[in-house]
């Protein structure tokens, strides 16, 4: 019993602080950034709601998994501008530790973005929360098998190189 004590106590400590600072970020992006909104230097957070606020685009396109579908979220360009890591290489690392590096080269060209909602229902339903995604339907040279390597889900983190 004795033991439990200081070990109930952490808990308490911990789930406290955890209500204080609300639900768990919905992305991470670290690594070369110039902007940090954590105490920890070199740490940004997104919050869901911060995500829907940035500049959204719809994707038209279907995918080797989904038929044509809209897909909608915050290009990637946006995000990276926030953290002030525009046309910087980000390596997206997720929920499972995939992980894939974007270049920036895409960035400019395709505008992807790290899709919420797919058709409008929130890919979170579906545990596909974020993805991303390219305009696939667009651009020939992206109707290749090679480019699902990129269409990471789940995206947890962004490490900007
Ligand atoms: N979260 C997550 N996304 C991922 C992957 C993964 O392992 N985890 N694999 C990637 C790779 S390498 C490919 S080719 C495609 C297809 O993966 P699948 O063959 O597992 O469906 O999803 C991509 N997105
Ligand atoms: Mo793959």
């Amino acid at each position: 019993m004795k033991s439990i004590l200081p070990l109930a106590a952490a808990l308490s400590l911990s789930c406290s602080a955890f209500a204080l600072a609300g639900a768990p970020p919905a992305l991470v992006v670290t690594g070369q950034i110039k902007v940090s909104n954590q105490t920890r230097a070199g740490e940004y957070h997104f919050s869901k709601a911060e995500l829907e606020r940035l500049q959204q685009r719809t994707i038209q396109t279907k995918t080797t998994w989904t038929p044509k579908s809209a897909f909608s979220g915050p290009t990637l360009s946006a995000i990276l501008r926030v953290v002030g890591a525009a046309g910087r290489p980000v390596e997206l690392v997720t929920e499972d530790q995939y992980k894939v590096v974007i270049p920036p080269g895409d960035q400019s060209r395709y505008q992807p973005i790290l899709a919420l909602r797919i058709n409008g229902r929130p890919l979170e339903e579906m545990g596909f929360s974020p993805w991303m995604m390219y305009p696939l339907n667009d651009f020939r040279e992206l109707q290749t098998a090679d480019i699902d390597a990129k269409l990471a889900w789940r995206v947890k983190t962004l490490v900007v190189r």
